[in-house]
C-alpha cells in the first residue's frame, strides 16, 4: 500500500486526498503536524528536500512530491475517471486554471511564507489575514471570469477533474481566512457541486483523524 504523508489542513495534501478518493485508491495516511513544525525535522527532509507536504511514498519506497505531479501520477496509473480532458486545448485550459491556484495563489499563503512576513516584515494577525485575502481574491477574480463561461457544472469537463481538485481546498482556505465567497458565485457553485460528492466529502480536512 502507498503512504501519504499529509496534514489535515494542508491544501496541497487535500488535493491529493480528493484525487485518491476519486480514483478509489486506498493509502496509509501519516500525519506530519505542520503546527508543531514536524515538516522541518530531518525525518521529513529525508522524504522531501523542500520540507513540504504532501509526499506520496510508493510501495517500493519511491517518494513523490509536488501535489500536481502526484495528481498526474495518479491519473497515469488509474486513468478512469480522468482528471484531464482528452482534447489538447481543453487540457491546457484546465491546467492553466489549476495553476492559477497551485502556482499563483497557494504558495504566497504557505505557512512558512506567513511566518516570514510576521518575523521579518512585522505583519500582525490583521496584516497576515489581509495579505492572504488579497492574493486569494486576485486569483479568484480571474478564475470567476473564466468559470462564468463554463458550459457544464464543472470547468471544461462534465465531471470534476484536475481543476476542481485544486479549487475545493483553495475555497476551504478562503473561507478559513474570511474571504467573502458571495463575490464568486460561479466558483462557489462549482465548489458546492463537488463537496456534495462522497469522494470530496471524505477528503475534507475535518474528516481526517489528525483534525483538531
Ligand atoms: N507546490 C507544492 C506546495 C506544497 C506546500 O506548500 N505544502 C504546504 C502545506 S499546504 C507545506 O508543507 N507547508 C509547510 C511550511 O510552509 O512550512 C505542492 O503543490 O505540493
Amino acid at each position: 500500500m502507498m503512504t501519504l504523508y499529509g496534514y489535515w489542513r494542508s491544501s496541497a495534501s487535500y488535493r491529493v486526498r480528493i484525487a485518491l478518493a476519486m480514483k478509489g485508491i486506498e493509502v496509509k495516511h501519516v500525519a506530519v503536524n505542520l503546527r508543531d513544525g514536524a515538516q522541518n525535522e530531518a525525518a521529513h527532509f529525508a522524504r522531501n528536500p523542500q520540507g513540504y507536504l504532501p509526499v506520496l511514498e510508493l510501495e517500493d519506497g519511491t517518494k513523490l512530491t509536488q501535489s500536481l505531479a502526484i495528481l498526474d501520477y495518479l491519473d497515469a496509473i488509474v486513468p478512469d475517471p480522468a482528471l484531464m480532458p482528452s482534447d489538447a486545448v481543453l487540457r491546457s485550459k484546465v491546467l492553466a486554471a489549476s495553476l492559477v491556484i497551485a502556482s499563483d495563489i497557494s504558495p504566497i499563503q504557505n505557512l512558512s511564507v506567513l511566518k516570514y512576513i510576521r518575523s521579518d516584515y512585522g505583519a500582525d494577525d490583521e496584516g497576515v489575514t489581509k495579505w492572504v485575502r488579497h492574493w486569494i481574491a486576485k486569483g479568484f477574480n480571474a478564475l470567476e471570469e473564466i468559470a462564468e463561461t463554463r458550459t457544464s457544472k464543472f470547468l471544461y469537463m462534465d465531471e470534476p477533474g484536475f481543476f476542481e481538485v485544486c479549487l475545493v481546498p483553495q475555497v476551504y482556505n478562503a473561507r478559513r481566512f474570511g474571504v467573502n465567497m458571495d463575490a464568486f458565485p460561479h466558483l462557489s457553485a462549482i465548489d458546492a457541486a463537488c463537496r456534495a460528492r462522497p469522494e470530496f466529502a471524505i477528503a475534507a480536512p475535518e474528516m481526517q483523524p489528525d483534525a483538531m
